[in-house]
């Protein structure tokens, strides 16, 4: 059985996966009007990702006999001044995100949940590659943000990103995410 605090922590942090959901898929309603089809299609695998991630959390939570509920989702930005800026974005909010798995696995702790444990484990692993992944466009769009050529490169190179999952509310699928 889940305690209390842990349920709200945890309910709280699916609140801030489904903002990430919805703070990726803004960023690719962008990319798309800018005509950057590699970086929008980046963003939605990214959106989709999220969802999972939002569903792990819902499903353990229902998996240990706790209730489910779900807050509201604040409104978010809708444009950027240049192709950059996105990227910068996603990064801090990557930030932000690593810092609240951090703040739930202390929660953990203090609640002696150590059965939470290894799926904290995986979002820790998950959050180091989401933030190289977000930094190292950031590092190439600022190497190449002048030139025309450079970025669409880049956004060629992005709309190679692979994401074989399949429904985020099919655990079948989703537990394919490792
Ligand atoms: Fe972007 O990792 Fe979840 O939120």
């Amino acid at each position: 059985m889940i305690t209390e605090k842990v349920r709200h922590a945890m309910n709280e942090q699916i609140t801030h996966e489904l903002e990430s959901f919805y703070v990726y898929l803004s960023m690719a309603a962008y990319f798309h009007a800018q005509n950057l089809d590699g970086m929008a299609h980046w963003m939605r695998c990214q959106a989709h990702e999220e969802m999972i991630h939002a569903m792990k959390f819902y499903d353990h939570i229902l998996d240990r006999g706790g209730r489910v509920t779900l807050a509201d989702i604040k409104q978010i930005k809708t444009t950027w001044e240049k192709p950059l800026e996105p990227w910068q974005d996603a990064y801090e909010h990557e930030k932000f995100i690593t810092g609240k798995i951090i703040d739930l696995a202390k929660i953990c702790r203090a609640e002696n949940d150590y059965t939470s444990e290894p799926l904290l484990a995986w979002f820790l692993n998950e959050q180091i590659e989401e933030e190289k992944n977000t930094d190292k466009v950031c590092r190439d769009l600022a190497t190449v943000e002048n030139s025309k050529e450079g970025i669409l490169m880049l956004d060629r190179e992005l709309a190679a990103r692979v994401f074989t999952a399949g429904s985020p509310l099919d655990p079948a699928a989703y537990n394919l995410v490792a």
